[in-house]
């Protein structure tokens, strides 16, 4: 709760590659704050079912997503977003990460405490 992994710059569009590198387990890849489409699956074209805005992909073991997303406001250096495995039993146990959007120029800051507020 109190890291951040990186930035995403506000105004700016990203490609995330997302890969499934856990033997014999699927996962279910979701994104707070903004949603995405699926650019490719292992570099080929998606499925139909794939079209269209995501705010979770289904990451079969072995496979690599590139997901195209852009962070268009909500710039705070210090609140962050998560992006977690959807599976309950893998949320639970910490499969997740947190990124903030900042402003042009600008880094990740620090999570507020909550004593602070
Ligand atoms: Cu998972």
């Amino acid at each position: 709760m109190a890291r951040i992994d990186f930035a995403a710059t506000v105004g700016t569009t990203e490609i995330w590659e997302v890969t499934n590198t856990e033997g014999g387990t699927h996962h279910s890849f979701h994104v707070h704050d903004v949603q995405f489409q699926v650019l490719d699956v292992a570099g080929r074209v998606p499925p139909p079912e794939l079209a269209g805005w995501k705010d979770t992909v289904w990451l079969p073991e072995g496979e690599t997503f590139r997901l195209i997303m852009r962070f268009e406001d909500y710039a705070d250096p210090d609140t962050p977003y998560m992006f977690h495995c959807h599976m309950l039993r893998h949320e639970d146990e910490g499969m997740m990460g947190q990124f903030v959007v900042v402003a042009p120029g600008d880094s990740a800051g620090e999570v507020a405490s909550p004593h602070r507020h």
